[in-house]
């Protein structure tokens, strides 16, 4: 019951189970893990797969000898355990080099330096069998307007996304880009703050039907927005190329809690719409235990984000299933035919036969919906009560 297995398709982040614990007050509290140990660990517990960040494979400065052997070792564990590794992204935040932006620095030998490296990573990550890549533009934001940036950017971040699809194509890669919207942090402001945002973005590239989004559960909640909701549009555009799993408390920093273990009831509907969308890509946990935790702590955290996700999806599927909320389904999505005639595509006599309709406003004003039961019932699943 409830046991993660490949097919889930559950995947953490190096940087993810290898969070050392570090924080803007406080030094780490665990140690680095060997990439190899947690290839281990995770197929151990039933993980579909490993994400990664260039530099949490080969940390910055690794002389070429020593990176092929990083690699020879990485993927030797990949292979004795069948994890896989669906999705890269190049590290563009932590080198003091990006201080002021990576492909939005004001210099331009930053942003080739951002460039190369995810041009590398590309490399890195089709040597590993990768086939998603994320771009989160975490450093590309200000805290200062004076400079006038807020007009240039979009200009650099096309230019430089352009070139990183031409690339993959020409190399013969295959990648699908995901962008992956945050409102702040470790910006004072980021430029692609919402899901919105990037959708209306991603439009303007030269080939964006390569490109769709990896929404974050925690980034939306900062910002005091519905996931679910964005999550719908996302797939209602074809864009769900990736998606970062975890939980938030609105109006705070960016906390990466195991998934589901602030808002329960959110992570019940996410799930819900994620199992019935046909959504086939990752469930990425992008979080990470609590900074009070050692190593067994992590694990827990790990096993905990992948039980949860189970959970909520059997109890889910029961409470589609639930006759009652069936019932009460119905009669919300109430079926007029005489009302959907004068519905849908606009004709002359559609727009007619609409102004000389008669539509029964009083009934309609004085009309219940019934969702204080329906949402009762939802809860009631949570709690375990029922069926
Ligand atoms: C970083 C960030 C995440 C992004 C990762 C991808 S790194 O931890 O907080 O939301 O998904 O670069
Ligand atoms: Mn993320
Ligand atoms: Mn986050």
């Amino acid at each position: 019951m409830y046991e993660p297995k490949p097919e889930h398709k559950f995947t953490f982040g190096l940087w993810t189970v290898g969070n050392v614990g570090r924080d803007p007050f406080g030094d780490p509290v665990r140690e680095r893990l060997d990439p190899v140990y947690v290839v281990h660990k995770l197929a151990e517990l039933g993980a579909y797969g490993v994400n990664l960040h260039d530099e949490d494979l080969i940390p910055r400065g690794t002389p070429p000898a020593e990176r092929d052997r990083i690699i020879t070792r990485f993927k030797k564990a990949l292979e004795e355990t069948g994890l896989k590794v669906p999705m890269v992204t190049a590290n563009l935040f932590s080198d003091p080099a990006f201080k002021d932006g990576a492909f939005t620095s004001p210099d331009p030998r930053v942003r080739a330096y951002a460039l190369r490296k995810s041009l590398e990573t590309m490399d890195l990550g089709a040597e590993l069998g990768a086939r998603i890549y994320v771009v989160w533009p975490g450093r590309e934001g200000a805290e200062v307007e004076a400079t006038g940036k807020a007009r240039r950017v979009w200009d650099w971040l096309r230019e430089a996304l352009n070139f990183m699809i031409a690339y993959s194509e020409d190399q013969g890669y295959g990648y699908r880009f995901a962008l992956e919207p945050k409102p702040n942090e470790p910006r004072g402001d980021i430029y692609l703050a919402t899901v919105g945002g990037m959708l209306a973005f991603l439009q303007t590239l030269d080939r964006p039907e390569l490109v769709g989004l990896n929404p974050e559960f925690a980034h939306e909640t900062m910002a005091g927005l519905n996931f679910v909701h964005a999550v719908a549009q996302i797939l209602d555009m074809g864009k769900l190329f990736h998606i970062d799993l975890n939980d938030q408390r609105m109006s705070r920093f960016d906390q990466d809690l195991r998934f589901g273990s602030e808002n329960l009831k959110a992570a019940f509907f996410l799930v819900d719409l994620l199992e019935s969308s046909g959504y086939q890509g990752p469930r990425h946990f992008d979080a990470h235990a609590l900074r009070t935790e050692e190593e067994e702590g992590v694990w827990d955290f790990a096993r905990g984000c992948m039980r949860t996700y189970l959970i909520l999806k059997e109890k889910a599927q029961a409470f589609r299933e639930d006759p009652e909320v069936q019932d009460l389904l119905k009669d919300y999505y109430r079926e007029d035919p005489q009302a959907l005639s004068l519905l849908g595509p606009y004709s002359k006599e559609k727009a007619e036969a609409l102004k000389r309709a008669e539509l029964p406003l009083d009934t309609l004003r004085r009309r219940g919906y019934a969702l204080e039961r329906l949402d009762q019932i939802a809860v009631e699943y949570l709690l375990g009560v029922r069926p």
